[in-house]
């Protein structure tokens, strides 16, 4: 038996997937991951030296061409196999459960239902002085519609900034009750996303990692599957519906 066969029957047997994403997920649909270098106009700049409160704080209007750059990527992309097969896999009745570190909505926007977006998303806008509520990004909009000041910023969680605690959770729930876990496409560097994934190494259930590199989790899950996501998960996902 082939390891896809081997991963399709465990996740066939499954009650309560839970899939944990990072950015390599969103790899086949074009959108750049994190250690990705960047190109063009951002080639000398890291993301986490510009996705931070001090670099906003220091120079907004940079900060926040950064995330129009971004932005104008997401644009032009679309959820890919990996996104729709996980998506397919709800529907066909499996209580799937998505964590994901990515900002693109991109699993939302396949079909998923359940997500929990750790780090937030991308294409929304929220006042960075703490006025309630998330708005859809503006092009170059940067005046808040509650407060009035030039406060707008990407509805994302920056480094050195806290995660949502209800989500995190709700995501921590998951994972202890889940009954299969795949850890797909993040290189586990970033935390406390990673600790997520830790959790479920100290429970005994089957944890598979789809990614081409090896990670800090690839020694200790059950199935390593070298590769991309957007090749593996629609097969899985079909063996687990047949
Ligand atoms: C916080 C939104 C409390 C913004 C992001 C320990 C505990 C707590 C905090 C820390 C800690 N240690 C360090 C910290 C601080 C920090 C941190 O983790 N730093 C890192 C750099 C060491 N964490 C924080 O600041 C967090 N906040 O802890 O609050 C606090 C409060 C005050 C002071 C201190 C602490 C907030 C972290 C959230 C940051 N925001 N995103 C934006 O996007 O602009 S995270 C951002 O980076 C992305 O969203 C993504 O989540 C992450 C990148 O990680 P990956 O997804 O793994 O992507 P990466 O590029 O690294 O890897 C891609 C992988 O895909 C690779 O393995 C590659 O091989 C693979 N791949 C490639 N192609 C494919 C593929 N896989 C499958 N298929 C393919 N085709």
């Amino acid at each position: 038996m082939t390891k896809i066969e081997q991963v399709g029957r465990l996740l066939k047997k499954s009650q309560s997937p839970v899939f944990f994403t990072g950015a390599g997920m969103s790899k086949e649909s074009g959108i750049p991951t994190f250690r990705d270098a960047m190109d063009g106009l951002w080639s000398d700049n890291r993301p986490e030296d510009l996705a931070t409160p001090t670099a906003f704080h220091k120079d907004p209007a940079k900060v926040r061409a950064f995330y129009e750059y971004r932005r104008d990527i997401i644009r032009g992309c679309k959820p890919n196999a990996g996104h729709v097969a996980i998506s397919d896999l709800e529907k066909s009745g499996s209580k799937v459960v998505v964590i994901t570190q990515n900002v693109d909505g991109f699993h939302e926007a396949a079909g998923s239902s359940k997500v929990f977006a750790l780090h937030g998303n991308i294409m929304e806008d929220r006042c960075n002085d703490g006025c309630p509520g998330s708005h859809p990004m503006g092009r170059h909009a940067s005046i808040c519609p509650m407060c009035k000041k030039d406060a707008l910023r990407p509805n994302v969680v920056w480094f050195g900034e806290s995660l949502d605690e209800r989500l995190l959770l709700q995501s921590t729930a998951a994972i202890m009750t889940c009954d299969i876990l795949f850890i797909i496409g993040t290189s586990g560097l970033v935390y406390p996303a990673a600790d997520l994934a830790n959790l479920a190494m100290q429970r005994r259930f089957p944890v598979i990692e789809i990614n081409p590199e090896p990670t800090p989790f690839t020694d200790q899950v059950d199935i390593f599957l070298p590769g991309a996501a957007a090749k593996f998960l629609p097969k899985i996902c079909r063996f687990a519906r047949e």
